[in-house]
């Protein structure tokens, strides 16, 4: 077949907090099957990180994000090199808040990517979580405001 270069790519995900909790959906894909992962994707050509975490949030989800609430909290470079096919990925992590209070719910509105959200208490997380995410977990990282790692 063609041969396709194989390039890093850019992804943008969120922690979508609510309380003490985060927002997970269980993947449906090749890469990372069955592990809980959060919303996100990829990066479009022009977008700022702030514009693809709103858009992928409410594709995903139907959820909207408070806009001015947004940050940055974290980088990291995946590689994963065991996949039938190899990608490699440059993931953003965003924090965020809902727009208007806490009482939006989520929708499955990509069913063939995810089996369905909810929200997790951070001290109670879901098993398997996404290989990216499991890492930061292991390392200490905490997407609170005002907690210790932060
Ligand atoms: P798109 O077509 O909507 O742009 O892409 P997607 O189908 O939503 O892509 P995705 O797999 O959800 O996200 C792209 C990549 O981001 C994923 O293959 C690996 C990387 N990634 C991480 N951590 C996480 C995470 O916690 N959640 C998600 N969704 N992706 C993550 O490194
Ligand atoms: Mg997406
Ligand atoms: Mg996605």
């Amino acid at each position: 077949g063609t041969k396709i270069a194989a390039v890093p790519r850019v992804a943008v995900v969120v922690f979508l907090l609510r309380g003490k909790a985060v927002l997970l959906g269980r993947r449906r894909s090749s890469v990372g099957d069955s592990t809980f992962a959060l919303p996100g994707g990829h990066l479009e050509f022009g977008e700022s990180f702030e514009e693809c975490a709103v858009r992928e949030l409410k594709e995903e989800t139907g959820l909207d994000i408070d806009k001015k609430k947004m940050e940055l909290l974290t980088v990291t470079n995946n590689v994963f090199s065991e996949q039938p096919k190899p990608s490699h990925y440059v993931t953003v992590f965003m924090r965020g808040v809902l727009a208007d209070g806490d009482d939006q719910l989520p929708q499955n509105l990509e069913p063939t990517k995810c089996d369905g959200w909810d929200w997790y208490d951070w001290a109670n997380l879901p098993e398997p979580l996404f290989w990216p995410l499991e890492k930061m977990v292991k390392s200490g990282f905490n997407p609170f405001p005002n907690s210790p790692q932060e």
